[in-house]
């Protein structure tokens, strides 16, 4: 067994154990308490599933098993230049709940490497798509093209005792991961370069060698890249893409196809496609006002303009977070240490400045602030990676390291299938009459 399975093996079987004995003991206890407006309004807050590999706080963001993005820059083993931390140390993190050592992420991205080999059959699928066809799509239907490659699928059509699932699905996520950026690349080169493909340099890392197969060499993109890799990779259990994925993988269903369902998700302009929306949206902004340097007055009346016109601003407000979200003040900071003046970048920060009061001024949108999506566009725009509808794939290669390394976890905790209830609005009516008729009885 390989060390990084070896130690998964023995914190999950001790957590394991634990969740056991809690259950044993307060499995009946009562936690929390649902009201309609929840149920009708998407769920919010309702906690309803386990997530261990990280934790979003409304005010604090995201914290990947306990550490900040601002303490994971600091902690985590860095690329070459030193800079930014290496995704997979994050992965390993949340993985085992341990920050690795400089060797335990050499070690891991050894690993990546030997098994990166993307099967031929993978490319044919891609090459029978129109070029035209969303990369977004092009990324789901090659994932679940791989899913022929699936160990968890042949040893459970084998036969397969139910304490060792976890041990293929660590399998299929560790080559699924590893495979990603080949795959990610490839669709990026055939779209938007004409199939002029770049071989893999084995001697890079993980997202530099991603950074690399785009075509993109410059060591502060491959530091970007880093970056972007480890800040996107996961935000708790209940947003629509991590939640897809828990969802499929409870059928026992493979990382392949819980992976291709998270991204179905992600590919919607309410979750991860407002990457793309906002760079789409300010290039309008941009066109309409007819100046690449609009002032803050300019901003603001077409803000208005977007929102009289019954449409979001991308970028902007999220379901849980109450405070600009730590991952676009990370990519500001980044942008501010290695960037000059880029116009783009300005435009982003301009809006930041002018659109949080118009949002609040609305008296309803709970959260005014950006998301990460406002600002990972200008940046990729800055090192030249301009083509925005394939910025969500990014975003997807990202996600894998969060929603993967819980559908190990979730395997070895051996969580049953999802199977929330639902309700109509009969039944809503029904309890409202009840307890109007209760609290008539009580105060007679
Ligand atoms: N622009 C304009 N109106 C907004 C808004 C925005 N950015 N964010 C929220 N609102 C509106 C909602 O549309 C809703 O209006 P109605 O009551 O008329 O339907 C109202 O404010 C209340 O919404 P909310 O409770 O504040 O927000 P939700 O939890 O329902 O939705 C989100 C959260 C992210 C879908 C929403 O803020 C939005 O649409 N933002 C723009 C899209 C975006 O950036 N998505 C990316 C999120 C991060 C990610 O997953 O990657």
């Amino acid at each position: 067994m390989d060390p990084l399975k070896q130690l998964f093996h023995e914190k999950a079987t001790a957590q394991r154990n634990k969740i056991k004995t809690m259950l044993k003991e307060h499995g009946e206890l009562v936690v929390d308490q649902v009201t309609l407006g929840q149920i009708y309004g998407g769920a919010r807050n309702i906690k309803s599933m386990v997530w261990e590999t990280s934790d979003l706080d409304s005010e604090l963001g995201i914290k990947f098993r306990g550490y900040s993005i601002p303490e994971l820059r600091d902690l985590l083993p860095k690329g070459t230049d030193k800079k930014e931390p290496r995704p997979e140390g994050l992965f390993w993190l949340m993985l085992v709940g341990e920050v690795p050592t400089v060797e335990q992420v050499e070690w891991l991205t050894l690993q990546w490497t030997h098994r990166s080999n993307v099967p031929e059959h993978v490319f044919k699928v891609l090459d029978t798509l129109p070029e035209t066809t969303h990369p977004m799509t092009q990324l789901i239907i090659a994932v679940t093209a791989m899913q022929s490659e699936s160990c968890y699928a042949r040893r459970y059509d084998e036969g397969l005792h139910k304490e060792e699932y976890w041990d293929p699905t660590y399998e299929d996520v560790m080559n699924l991961i590893a495979r990603l950026p080949r795959v990610a690349a490839y669709i990026y080169r055939r779209s938007f370069h004409g199939g002029n493909h770049i071989a893999p340099n084995i001697q890079l890392d993980w997202a530099g060698n991603f950074a690399h197969m785009l075509g993109f060499d410059k060591a502060d993109f491959r530091s970007l890249m880093r970056l972007y890799l480890t800040i996107h990779a996961d935000h708790e259990g209940g947003n629509a893409s991590a939640h897809t994925s828990h969802l499929v993988g409870s059928t026992l269903s493979d990382a392949y196809l819980s992976f291709a369902g998270a991204m179905a998700a992600l590919a919607g302009p309410l979750h991860g496609l407002a990457n793309q929306e906002v760079v789409g949206w300010i290039y309008k902004m941009l066109d309409a006002l007819g100046t690449r340097t609009p002032t803050k007055d300019q901003i603001a009346g077409y803000v208005k303009a977007t929102i009289d016109a019954g449409q979001v601003i991308p970028g902007y407000g999220h379901a849980v977070l109450r405070q600009p979200d730590p991952r676009f003040m990370a990519l500001k900071d980044f942008a501010e240490k290695n960037m000059g003046h880029d116009d783009v970048v300005q435009v982003v920060w301009d809006v930041f400045e002018t659109v949080p009061p118009i949002l609040e001024s609305l008296g309803k949108v709970k959260n005014p602030w950006p998301n990460v999506d406002a600002h990972s566009g200008a940046l990729l725009i800055h090192y030249g990676l301009s083509e925005f509808n394939f910025y969500t794939v990014l975003f997807g290669v990202s996600r894998a390291l969060g929603v993967l390394s819980q559908l190990v976890w979730s395997r070895a905790l051996g969580f049953p299938l999802e199977r929330p209830k639902s309700v109509t609005t009969d039944w809503a009516l029904e309890q409202i009459a009840k307890h109007t008729a209760a609290t008539a009885t009580n105060h007679a």
